[in-house]
């Protein structure tokens, strides 16, 4: 036996960013605890955790690449796959155009340094305008928002919950999910804490979750109406004199128009339609107005639905209005260490963001953020024609299972003339693949979130390196994306990866010496990257983020501040303060130089709102021919769809159920535990029946990231606990109409005995 060591490394499994202390022996995992001495985490964990050691031994994870030939995905050697695509993937573009060969990037690359860094590269090798992601099922809303509102796609609000008094959560459930777009490991912890020093959690969801539980307040909403809701809420403020935008008030512009909007949507013009009653709205406004410091906070519930755009809007219009925005114990900004794009020239003003530069061939949809809607890469592979997606390139996603209309895009994959994935498993997404280029196990790979820190309830900055060495025969993913892109690029299947990554330090660097008010402006890029030496690859990329960022030594400019050296001698982290209050006007980058409260690509989608609210009050009943709207929940023990093949976190009975309400069951004649279909018309589920008064009547929740029994994955553990994928009930028509994102909440079903 191996003497044992502790290697500490940040968990990339979720948001929290949580630090981990792994003891390690050889080869072997021994055991995982939490890092106490973790600058962010202090030593919590979750379930999920202690997952990694059994994905890293997981027998079913590949190993090797995989061509497929004579019909069966093979065994193959690096050269034999990476030839194999040099010889498919170039003549497709060469003789139908770029956009002919889409690609679609999943959640886990925001968790990994290396696709942080080159996927990016690989893309704009590709030049195609089909470029989907997982953030158009998911947080797209925001983006948007943020980018019209502030002027950067990344500039989002992130509640600050170590100090406010007073947090309004809706749609989320962060006692489960850990946080999203809101970083911050213990939230059972945090929000304790919130109510030990006198403050008040109000909770907004479909279902009384675990995070409803542990609040002083929560109401069930209607699925799809917190657009609604919070405009009643905004239209009390107006209404009763309590808007007050303090600081902010000469950097903002558009409050009289918001009123103006607000004015028809009175709590009691929205109470029926929403659920709760207009005194509730009432009482919910004037306390949130009331509070010392408050915060507004929506997450999946608001965004992953038909107003996603609308209700995230209206979340920081109610922070903007109630003088909460960028003030401590509200709603801030963090200034993360490494890659803030955001804050990135001259301080206060820009040019802002724009969306349809493009549009999807079928639907018409525009791009937003370099990509276009999820929803419409089925169509864009099934429709004949010029421009028709006829490859397709996947890496770390799953969309089969994430997407919706998930039959027609299973139908669509296996009709394309050429798939490469890039993944650690053969499932129900990568089994359509002619190659597939395995990715290492996370523990073999270091550590810093890009990503996610750019959302931290505090500011801290943590490299880690790989706790353990990578298995025999396989390669970083910064090597497979660079040579994908050597590929892509026209240099064959053996391109000089190290002079791509010189080619992409060197760019980064000259950039960064001509960027206005940069700490390296003016200076000689060759000098840089002489500094730079003799690092390569992605922590060579990471050390020049930190070094020109806001905490950074600016190479010599700011003596004492990050490097990554730094940050290797700090194995728990550094941690950088509290989120700074007073960020704006500076971090403004809209062309105005102001907050713009009502801009016209969000408020044009008012009179869509409008609209649905005639109908819901026209309705007599809601949902579909059971009066149900399906909405989605998330489970300790799951990782959206790709954590189910590690048996100690699928153990136990079936997870995999639809929630009803008893007067549900009982009118449609349902018992606990018996079987059911749910149906739309865009497909069918058979499921189990969960009888629970936690969900609210005339709403049905299942989970997402189920369905693991399609033919030819290779999931042994997960295939015995398949459940069912609910995105087979998703028709990819339901948007949210100005950020393209998908309306997976919220959607009528019929719900009937199987
Ligand atoms: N354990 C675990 N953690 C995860 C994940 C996981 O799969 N498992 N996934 C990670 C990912 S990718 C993300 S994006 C985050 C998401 O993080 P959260 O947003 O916190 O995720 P959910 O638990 O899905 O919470 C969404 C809540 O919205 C409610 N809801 C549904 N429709 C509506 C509606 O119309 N209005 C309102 N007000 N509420 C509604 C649901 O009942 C649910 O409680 O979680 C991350 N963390
Ligand atoms: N109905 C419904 N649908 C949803 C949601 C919902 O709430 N309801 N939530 C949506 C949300 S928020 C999200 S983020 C999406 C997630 O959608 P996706 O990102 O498409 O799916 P994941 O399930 O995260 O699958 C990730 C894939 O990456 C692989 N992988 C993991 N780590 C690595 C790695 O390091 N490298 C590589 N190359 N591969 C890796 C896994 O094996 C898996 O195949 O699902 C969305 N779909
Ligand atoms: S909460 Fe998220 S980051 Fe923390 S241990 Fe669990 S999965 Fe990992
Ligand atoms: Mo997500």
């Amino acid at each position: 036996m191996p003497a044992s060591a502790t290697r500490f490394r940040t968990c990339p499994l979720c948001e929290a960013t949580c630090g981990l202390a792994i003891e390690v022996a050889g080869d072997e995992v021994v055991s995982i605890r939490g890092d106490e001495e973790d600058v962010l985490s202090r030593g919590f964990i979750c379930p999920k955790a202690y997952g990694l050691k059994g994905l890293r031994e997981d027998p079913d994870r590949l190993r090797t690449p995989l061509v497929r030939r004579d019909g069966e995905l093979r065994p193959a050697s690096w050269d034999e796959a990476f030839g194999e695509i040099d010889h498919r993937l170039p003549a497709i573009a060469a003789e139908h155009g770029r956009d002919a060969v889409a690609a679609y990037v999943g959640n886990p690359n925001a968790h990994n340094l290396s696709s942080m860094v080159y996927l990016q590269v690989l893309l704009r090798a590709l030049g195609t305008k089909n470029v989907y992601s997982a953030s158009s099922v998911d947080q797209m809303p925001k983006h948007f928002t943020a980018g019209h509102m502030f002027g950067h796609w990344m500039t989002v609000p992130v509640p600050d919950v170590d100090r406010t008094q007073h947090l309004l959560i809706l749609g989320a459930n962060p006692l489960v999910s850990n946080g999203s777009l809101l970083t911050a490991p213990d939230m059972r912890g945090r929000l304790r804490r919130l109510r030990e020093r006198g403050g008040k959690l109000v909770v907004i969801d479909p279902r009384r979750t675990r995070t409803a539980r542990a609040a002083d307040e929560h109401h069930f909403i209607r699925p799809g109406t917190d657009a609604l809701l919070l405009f009643a809420m905004v239209h009390v403020l107006f209404d009763e004199g309590l808007t007050d935008l303090g600081r902010l008030a000469e950097h903002t512009r558009g409050a009289e128009q918001v009123r103006e909007l607000a004015a028809s949507f009175s709590p009691e013009a929205v109470a029926p339609a929403c659920g709760i009653p207009a005194p509730e709205i009432r009482r919910l406004a004037r306390e949130l107005a009331a509070a010392e410091r408050a915060a507004v906070y929506g997450r999946i519930g608001t965004t992953l639905q038909e107003f996603g755009t609308l209700a995230s809007w209206l979340v920081d219009v109610l922070n903007a209005l109630t003088g909460n925005l960028d003030r401590a114990g509200g709603a801030l900004f963090p200034t993360a260490a490494a890659g803030q794009r955001n804050s990135a020239g001259e301080p206060g003003r820009g040019r802002g963001v724009r969306t349809g530069r493009w549009r999807s061939r079928v639907r018409g949809l525009p791009e937003v953020m370099g990509e276009l809607p999820g929803s419409c890469l089925a169509e864009e592979i099934e429709t004949p024609g010029e421009g028709q997606v006829r490859a397709l390139i996947t890496v770390a996603g799953n969309p089969v299972v994430s997407l919706p209309d998930a039959a027609r895009l299973e139908r669509a994959l296996a009709g394309l003339e050429f798939m490469v994935s890039v993944d650690l498993y053969v499932n129900e997404t990568t089994r359509h693949a002619d190659v597939i280029l395995p990715a290492p196990d996370p523990l073999s790979r270091s550590h810093y979130d890009i990503a996610l820190y750019q959302f931290a309830a505090r500011n801290v900055a943590n490299y880690s390196p790989a706790p353990l060495p990578r298995e025999d025969g396989l390669l970083d993913e910064s090597e497979v994306l660079l040579r994908l892109t050597g590929i892509i690029a026209g240099q064959g299947p053996d391109a000089d990866t190290a002079a791509l990554d010189d080619m992409v330090i060197a760019t980064l660097a000259g950039r960064e010496t001509a960027q206005p008010g940069s700490p390296i402006e003016g200076r000689d890029a060759g000098e840089i990257l002489a500094a730079l030496e003799p690092r390569r690859g992605p922590e060579r990329v990471l050390d020049f983020l930190l070094r020109v960022g806001a905490h950074g030594d600016g190479f010599g400019a700011r003596p004492g501040g990050l490097t990554l050296a730094r940050l290797e001698e700090s194995p728990h982290g550094i941690d950088l303060g509290p989120l700074e209050e007073g960020r704006l006007p500076g971090a403004l980058r809209t062309p105005s130089g102001k907050v713009e409260l009502a801009p016209g690509p969000i408020t044009g989608d008012v009179p869509r709102l409008r609209e649905r609210l005639g109908a819901l009050l026209g309705e007599a009943g809601n949902g579909g021919a059971s009066g149900l709207v399906l909405i989605g929940r998330r489970q300790l023990r799951s990782n959206n769809s790709w954590m189910h093949n590690v048996h100690a976190l699928v153990k136990g009975p079936n997870r995999c159920t639809a929630l009803v309400n008893p007067a549900d069951a009982d009118r449609l004649g349902l018992a606990d535990g018996q079987r059911a279909r749910l149906r739309t018309a865009a497909g069918e589920v058979e499921l189990p029946v969960e009888v629970s008064d936690e969900i609210m009547p005339g709403v049905v929740s299942v989970p997402h990231g189920w369905g693991h029994d399609a033919a030819g994955a290779r999931l042994s553990v997960a295939s015995a606990h398949p459940g069912a994928n609910v995105n087979l009930l998703a028709d990819g028509r339901r948007v949210d109409a100005p950020s393209g994102n998908a309306a997976l909440n919220g959607i009528p079903v019929e719900l009937v005995p199987a």
